[in-house]
């Protein structure tokens, strides 16, 4: 081998090289790279022992020929692999910086049902006045439902259309009224309990009336009370469920469960008698049924439906609103 030929392999090495860094990817890439060309089987290292083929005067001058090549080479590997490490960094701090300025992500914000507000509110005003909050099962007995409110047999109440029974005995709670006679034949008096719950009718569902509703129903019983009290509560509970300014008017009604009997309407000055519950002392059947004296002691009751109280808050027209899971209603409240 002579120098002429020496320079072309050199020029040949350089073009390969050329070629090689032009399709350069990634750090392994470039390790690979660095052993073809520069290994110990690499073409620099086989024209490197090709020196002392050379006539000895051509030596110094193939040498420095393919020490520059091998210079370059080394320092193109360098900076190419500085450049990799650079871009690798870069994408690895990309990927982990936050864009601060990014709108957040919507999340839905839940909130309690329009009726389970109302209830919450009813216990809480009655809480504050000293009222236990009691309850019981939704699956009674007609014992508890019916007999022991001295509702008879007959009474069309029993009528197989206006309850759910479940068998001869058994039906689910017309009212909340049956708690009341639970907590009385538990517990001496006196006995201030209101019980807020779940209540079933056979009603055929339309504007006014649901199959299942709920009730609160309050009791006071103690030595001395009279519908003075009554009325007092009611005219509290009123002030602070609607708010100022309302006249109040009882008028006689009739339920079994109660002697004398009363509904209880509201207006703003101005507005309409709206129904709001209905109300009574105790009847002393009922007083002796639990076991207490009515000589000794009376009381009063009253029970109102929860949704008749959210509908006249929010003039809601039509109680299957509450039941029909509709975001756009509840989401008003
Ligand atoms: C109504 C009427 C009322 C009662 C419920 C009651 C309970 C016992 C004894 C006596 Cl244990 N009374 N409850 C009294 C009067 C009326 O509810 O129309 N509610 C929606």
């Amino acid at each position: 081998m002579d120098l002429k030929e020496l320079e072309g392999k050199v020029q040949e090495v350089r073009a390969a090289w050329e070629r090689a860094k032009a399709a350069l990817e990634g750090p392994e890439a470039l390790e690979e790279v660095r052993i073809r060309f520069l290994g110990r089987k690499g073409p620099l290292t086989r024209l490197f022992s090709a020196l002392k083929e050379l006539p000895p005067g051509a030596r110094a001058e193939a040498g420095r020929l393919l020490n520059s090549l091998k210079q370059e080479i080394l320092s193109e590997l360098e900076e190419k692999g500085a450049r990799l490490a650079q871009e690798t960094e870069e994408r690895k701090l990309a990927a982990e910086s936050y864009d601060l300025t990014l709108p957040g992500r919507w999340r839905p914000v839940g909130r309690l049902h329009p009726l389970t507000q109302v209830r919450l509110e009813i216990e809480d005003i009655f809480m504050r006045m000293g009222f236990d909050v009691a309850s019981g099962p939704e699956v009674e007995t007609d014992y508890y439902n019916f007999e022991a409110l001295n509702i008879p047999e007959d009474h069309p109440a029993r009528d197989e259309w206006d309850s759910f029974y479940i068998d001869d005995t058994h039906l689910l709670r017309t009212h909340t009224s049956p708690v009341q006679i639970r907590v009385m034949k538990s517990r001496r008096p006196p006995v201030r309990i209101i019980c807020p719950g779940r209540c079933f009718r056979r009603d055929n569902p339309d504007a006014t009336h649901s199959p299942v509703f709920h009730q609160v129903e309050l009791l006071w019983v103690e030595r001395g009370l009279t519908m003075a009290n009554l009325k007092w509560i009611i005219e509290e509970f009123v002030r602070k469920f609607f708010g100022p300014g309302y006249e109040m008017r009882f008028s006689a009604d009739f339920f079994p469960f109660t002697e004398p009997s009363a509904q209880v309407h509201i207006r703003r000055p101005g507005g309409k008698w709206l129904e709001i519950m209905g109300a009574g002392m105790v009847d002393p059947a009922v007083l002796s049924e639990v076991g207490y004296d009515p000589e000794e002691v009376t009381g009063f009751a009253f029970g109102l439906g929860i949704e008749r109280m959210a509908m006249l808050r929010w003039g809601i027209e039509d109680i299957r609103l509450f039941y029909q899971n509709d975001l756009r209603f509840l989401s008003q409240f």
